[in-house]
């Protein structure tokens, strides 16, 4: 492995400078537990000082990318425990990460997963992938940055219908939104991506970090705000009533009823 003692992530650096990872927690759907998000930041922090990686590839399992954060572990967060959450932290981390990463997606891509989709610079997805911000089931609503990137790549109409109704978008949709730069087949997502990191390794290092940079900078001014109310407004969500709901119906495996407290 590129990070020793990691094992919700797997990684490994080859001799063309490309790092790939893969999420690793497939009986729970790679849902993004806390653990998970930490080591990422911790590979993704060693990689930004490694001269060896010049590009990074994400993927997560064949039927689920990553089925968003990990419910059993928020279940019981208050608002304080919100704003307290070293998670943010490790969000930060993988947001500042300055050299090119790729997602490869196939499967499930919920929640948190979509969110983390959306942290990486370019998307290919297989046929198969399906796209989704169902927090709003949950009584709460994404705090990741889902409200913002979300309504950066597609618009304001997509993107509303995926938070307030929580319907999935499919791979072909997703890239006609501009969500994904190409869709393919799944056995064939991780290769693609992996063939565009190694053309992106063979660039000049320094003038790709300062692309990436400069690409992200058409809209980092107006994401700046945008992220802070999200997270607060996510945070408020957790001393709903709806949201204990949403969560007990989800691990009982049934159909929440909300009451607007
Ligand atoms: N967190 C924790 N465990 C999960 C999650 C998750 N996000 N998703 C699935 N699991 C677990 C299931 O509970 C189940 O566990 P067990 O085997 O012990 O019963 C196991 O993974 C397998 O799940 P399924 O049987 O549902 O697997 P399928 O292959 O049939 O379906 C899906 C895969 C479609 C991905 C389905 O599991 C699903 O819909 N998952 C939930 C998706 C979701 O709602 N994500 C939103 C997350 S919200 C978010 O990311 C940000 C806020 C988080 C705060 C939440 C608390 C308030």
């Amino acid at each position: 492995p590129y990070l020793d003692g990691c094992t919700d992530i797997l990684s490994e650096l080859d001799d063309k400078y490309v790092l790939s990872l893969r999420l690793n927690r497939p009986k729970a759907r790679n849902a993004l537990r806390t653990q998970l998000l930490h080591e990422l930041a911790q590979t993704l922090g060693k990689a930004n000082r490694d001269e060896h990686v010049r590009c990074v590839v994400l993927t997560g399992g064949e039927k689920v990318f990553a089925a968003g954060a990990d419910i059993t572990e928020m279940a019981d967060k208050t608002p304080v425990d919100v704003l307290n959450d070293p998670r943010a932290d490790h969000w930060a981390a993988i947001r500042t990460f300055n050299k090119p990463l790729i997602g490869a997606v196939n499967g499930f891509c919920l929640g948190g997963g979509n969110e983390l989709a959306m942290h990486c610079d370019i998307l290919i997805a297989g046929k198969n992938a399906q796209f989704g911000q169902p927090e709003i089931n949950l009584g709460i609503i994404p705090g990741a940055g889902g409200t913002q990137r979300l309504t950066q790549m597609i618009g304001k109409s997509k993107a509303m219908r995926m938070v307030l109704a929580a319907q999935f978008m499919s791979a072909e949709d997703a890239e006609k939104a501009g969500l994904v730069a190409e869709v393919c087949e799944p056995e064939l997502t991780y290769d693609k991506a992996y063939a565009l990191a190694c053309v992106i390794a063979s660039k000049p290092p320094v003038a790709a970090r300062l692309a990436k940079e400069s690409v992200l900078k058409a809209s980092d001014a107006l994401l700046a705000e945008g992220l802070a109310f999200e997270r607060k407004a996510f945070g408020t969500l957790f001393a709903t009533e709806d949201k204990a709901e949403g969560v007990a119906a989800f691990m009982e495996k049934r159909k929440p009823v909300f009451k607007g407290r």
